[in-house]
This record gives C-alpha cells, structure tokens and sequence, in this order.
C-alpha cells in the first residue's frame, strides 16, 4: 500500500464526518463511460455532440434523436456496484459517512446501500411526464423504441436535469449544507468541470480535501491529498 493511500486510511479512521462528493469516474469500474475520459461519451461517433442532445432545447425539439441516444448510451444493462460504492455505503453504516453528493444518473450508490444519496443531475431509473407531471416506470423510457407518451399527450422524460436545466433548490441547498459542515470531504471520479455541481467544493471549509480522479483536475492544487488512481482500487485498500 502506499503512503497517499496509508494517509487516506488514517483520515477515514479518524473521522465520523466524512462527506464524498463524485461523478460518472465513480462508475467506470461497474462498465458505464463518463463522459471526458479516452473511451467517455465525448469521443464516441455520433451525429450531434452529447453535451448538445443532453439538452433541454434538444429533448423538446428531437426526441425521438434523443431517445435513440439515451437507450444506445445511457442506459447500460446489468450493472452492478463496484469496490467504491459498496465502501461507501459500508462507511455510512459504520456511521462515519454522512452523505453522498453525486452527479451520476445511474442510481449505483443506492443499489450498494448507500441511504443519504443526494442526486444533484436526477436518475434514469424515475420517468414522469413533460406535460402533468404523472410518474411512469423507468422501464417505458429505456427500453423499447420510439417516444414514449403519456395519456395526455406530453412527451415522457427521464427524471434527470438536462443542460439549460436548473438544479433542484432542495437538493443544491442539502449539498452545500453537508459539504460546508463535514470534516472531510472526499471528491472523486469527477472531472470537476460541470457547473454548478463543480462549484461545490468551494463551500468546503476544512482541511482534509481528499481528491481520487485518474487524471489531473483543475482542483488539485487545493487539495490536501490527491491521488491519481482508480477510485475502486483506491476504496478497496481504505
Ligand atoms: P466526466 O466529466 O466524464 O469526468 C469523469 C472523470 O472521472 C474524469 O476526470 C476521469 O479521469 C475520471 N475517472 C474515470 N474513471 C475513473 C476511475 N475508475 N477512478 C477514478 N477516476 C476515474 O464526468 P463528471 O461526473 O465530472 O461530469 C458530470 C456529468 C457526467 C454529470 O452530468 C453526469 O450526469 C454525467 N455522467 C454520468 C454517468 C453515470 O451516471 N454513471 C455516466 C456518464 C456521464
């Protein structure tokens, strides 16, 4: 084992307010691309960039191009927690955890157990109606063809934020409450380049900003520790 990680064990064990902040690098491991990495979404062919489709004008405008999208490569069949979200939710249990602050859409963190989950971009596992709002099962969106309608004509979408989307107030406000008050705060799998989301390390007020992300970050003079390895590696050895 070495020293960063020895140091990072030390600081989990010393602690019972450990706050983890992370994105789509947490779920690689479990076989889902992000979005920045070599192999991630953004170097994938497909006839419009993500960051364009992912967007609100884009859903309302094309969403049967949307939804082709979504089931070709959002949704990622029989995937299962890995080494990081089954620690965390161990950590949480043990009552050293606090909360999970996640911009993953995937619902991993809840799947390993984890119970304070705070999804700042939603989940593709809820689905309700543009129009009145009605949930509807997941399932009806992800799989099958076409575009999925509710009985009073809206479209229905994913229960996920969208760009030119706001976040949930609630959610936003529970997150910056949980990092301003943690002892420390574990960043990972996050490039830290979306926004609002990435802002939230700024409402971090102690000194022990831990930062596990396989490439560099524009965090990572801040940090206290960064290590550049593989989240669930990392969390196997903590
Ligand atoms: P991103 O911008 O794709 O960055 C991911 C970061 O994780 C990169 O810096 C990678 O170097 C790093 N990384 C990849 N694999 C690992 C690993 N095994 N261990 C450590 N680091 C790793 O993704 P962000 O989350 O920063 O961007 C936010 C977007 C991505 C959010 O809106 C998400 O909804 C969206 N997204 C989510 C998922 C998901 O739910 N699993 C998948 C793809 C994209």
């Amino acid at each position: 084992m070495n020293e960063k990680i020895m140091r990072l064990r030390e600081i989990i064990r010393e602690s019972d307010n450990i706050v983890f902040f992370g994105g789509a690098g947490v779920s690689t491991e479990s076989g889902i691309p992000d979005f920045r990495s070599v192999d991630g979404l953004y170097h994938q062919e497909w006839k419009y960039p993500p960051e364009t489709i992912l967007s609100h004008s884009f859903f309302t405008r094309y969403p049967e191009e949307y939804y082709r999208f979504h089931r070709a490569k959002l949704v990622v069949e029989n995937v299962k927690p890995n080494r990081a979200h089954l620690r965390l939710a161990e950590l949480e249990r043990e009552g050293k955890l606090k909360a999970v602050i996640t911009q993953n859409i995937d619902g991993l963190h809840q799947a390993a157990g984890s119970k304070k989950v705070l999804e700042l971009h939603g989940s593709i596992l809820r689905a309700y109606c543009s129009k009145c709002r009605k949930p509807y099962p997941a399932d009806l969106i992800n799989f099958g063809s076409g575009v999925p309608r509710c009985g009073c004509g809206g479209v229905i979408r994913p229960d996920i934020v969208l760009y030119e989307e706001s976040l949930d107030q609630d959610i936003l406000y529970q997150a910056t409450s949980y990092i301003r008050n943690a002892d420390v705060l574990i960043v990972g799998g996050t490039s830290l380049k979306v926004y609002p989301a990435a802002g939230l390390i700024n409402y971090y007020r102690g000194n022990k900003l831990v930062l596990i992300n396989r490439s560099e970050t524009p965090y990572d003079s801040y940090a206290d520790l960064v290590i550049h390895e593989k989240i669930g590696e990392v969390f196997d050895q903590v």
